[in-house]
């Protein structure tokens, strides 16, 4: 008899806050991407996070399809992953609510982003944003993922959805898998080009570069990129950050090493080299860009990749949830 391969589980998502981003692109997507082949894979777009912060509804509405539009023209298949809407599967805020009752204040006031997000936003810090990690536990746990592919900023979030899964199963026996964070060797975390002390992020539109910029505007943002008062290429990220950033940039759009990057760049000043990255770049993101806008165009499509993405995930986070309320002791419907 043969033997049935398990094949281990992923999961992660992306805010539809705003657009696509670089960083979001080389921190996630990219990894996304190179996993499908090996593990099952489950992809969503987490409109549920994206509303910590106040959204336009239309806007929301239009950025959901965007991005959906925009994983699959990354290279994400509907037929070897799930791709879905979080608000489509209400699993993910019942189990949120469950997991808030095993998750301490402690614990969420020490998050670096709940942190940051309330200094961003100090006229709205509503406990949704304070809240925020124990629904991403929720969407994690719910799918037992082995492995969360992340950017380095999210690594604190997957690492408290550890200790509450194991705080649970402590109690319960074992409910959760154990989700381990990937993250990437080169482009965990790809800086602002306005200021390459802060992480690449959607809130700061001249320092990121989004999928679907127009290739002006990527050679613009890289020529405008800040960099420092040498001449030379060197990867440094405590001296030289900025030119270091975008080293990483270029090593991952064009498969170079950063050191082959260092010596091509050996000799000529900054001007050339800003413009080789943005180009590398745009070549990187003009594929993206013209599916994006081919997918755009057939609706159709995107909701039925949604609808049953939606269904698939119902499928499976509907078992945990109802193991987890057997467990609690909750009455059976
Ligand atoms: N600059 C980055 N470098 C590497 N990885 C990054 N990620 C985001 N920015 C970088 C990774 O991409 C995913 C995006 O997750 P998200 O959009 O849900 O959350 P975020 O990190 O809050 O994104 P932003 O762009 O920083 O949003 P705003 O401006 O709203 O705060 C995650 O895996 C993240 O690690």
């Amino acid at each position: 008899m043969e033997d049935t391969v398990v094949r281990k589980k992923i999961f992660s998502g992306i805010q539809p806050s705003g657009e696509l981003t670089l960083g979001s692109y080389m921190g996630a997507i990219r990894n996304w991407n190179a996993l499908q082949a090996e593990y099952d894979c489950i992809y969503c777009i987490v409109d549920l996070h994206a509303i910590t912060v106040r959204q336009d509804p239309a806007q929301l509405r239009r950025r959901c399809l965007t991005q959906l539009a925009q994983y699959v023209a990354c290279g994400l298949d509907p037929e070897k992953c799930i791709l879905f809407v979080q608000s489509h599967v209400p699993e993910h805020t019942e189990l949120a609510w469950i997991l808030g009752c095993y998750t301490q204040f402690g614990e969420l006031s020490r998050m670096t982003q709940f942190k940051q997000k309330s200094q961003q936003h100090a006229d709205n810090i509503t406990a949704g944003l304070f809240t925020y990690p124990v629904l991403m536990a929720s969407d994690i746990l719910l799918y037992q993922a082995d492995a969360v592919p992340v950017g380095a900023d999210q690594k604190q979030h997957v690492e408290l959805c550890r200790d509450i899964a194991q705080r649970f199963n402590g109690i319960y026996g074992d409910v959760f898998t154990l989700p381990e964070p990937l993250i990437p060797k080169v482009g965990a975390r790809i800086m602002s080009l306005n200021n390459p002390l802060n992480k690449m992020s959607k809130s700061d539109p001249e320092g990121c570069v989004n999928l679907l910029d127009k290739p002006e505007d990527i050679r613009r943002k890289f020529k405008r990129a800040v960099t420092d008062s040498e001449t030379s290429v060197r990867f440094d990220p405590d001296a030289k950050p900025g030119v270091s950033n975008l080293l990483t940039i270029y090593s991952t759009a064009s498969g170079k090493s950063v050191e082959e990057a260092e010596a091509e760049f050996s000799g000529q000043g900054y001007g050339a080299f800003k413009t080789a990255v943005g180009d590398a770049v745009i070549e990187l993101f003009r594929p993206i860009r013209e599916e994006s806008e081919r997918l755009l165009s057939d609706k159709a499509y995107l909701e039925q990749i949604y609808r049953q993405g939606a269904e698939r995930a119902h499928g499976i986070a509907i078992r945990t949830l109802r193991k987890v309320h057997r467990k609690l002791g909750f009455l059976s419907r």
